[in-house]
């Protein structure tokens, strides 16, 4: 049986709506996500946990501070059912865009030891976040599927997500509907 594990990329208060970062429709992910939880061998999530004085804040507003109420997850989310919880961009010269740069967890070493062959991608944002996320799964070898019902985008400018969308397709992704999932 191939073993499958659901990756739930910074479904956090700053990129919903009336966050630092609110992203259109950011918290709708969340009953989707939440529905899907059962039917994967491990849950894993990653929160964006910036330092105050981060970098990062040189291209963004100030947003999921480590600790602070933007940086926790939308209140909806089931977190009792997390198996694994990674944070990135701990560092205040990074980005930490990918969950597979998390800080306090090696994600694709954690992934092989417990034989995880596929992983599902949803969350937020879908231009940054998710697709770094989802590109960096196909290069380290997972069958990777991002869920395009399960995810929200920033688009700084339109058509951003459709974009992402198709770089994450032509990088190998198979996108998914949330009710395709077995
Ligand atoms: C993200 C912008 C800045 C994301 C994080 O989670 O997609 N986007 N930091
Ligand atoms: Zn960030």
């Amino acid at each position: 049986m191939m073993k499958k594990a659901l990756l739930i990329v910074d479904v956090q208060n700053d990129f919903c709506p009336g966050g630092a970062l609110g992203v259109k429709e950011g918290d709708k992910v969340v009953p989707v996500i939440n529905r899907m939880m059962g039917l994967f061998d491990l849950v894993i999530s990653s929160q964006d946990w910036h330092p105050a004085d981060s970098v990062h804040f040189e291209k963004w507003p100030v947003h999921c501070v480590a600790g602070t109420h933007g940086a926790d997850f939308h209140p909806e989310l089931n977190s009792e059912k997390i198996d694994l919880k990674l944070h990135k961009g701990t560092d205040n010269k990074d980005d930490g865009y990918s969950a597979f740069e998390a800080t306090n967890v090696a994600l694709a070493d954690y992934l092989r030891n417990r034989e995880i062959s596929a992983v599902y991608v949803c969350g937020l944002t879908t231009d940054y976040c998710v697709k770094k996320t989802a590109l960096d799964a196909v290069k380290e070898g997972f069958h990777t599927y991002v869920i395009t019902d399960a995810i929200a985008a920033v688009n700084a400018q339109p058509g951003d997500d459709k974009k992402a969308l198709q770089e994450m397709y032509a990088s190998g992704c198979i996108l998914v509907g949330s009710g395709e999932i077995q």
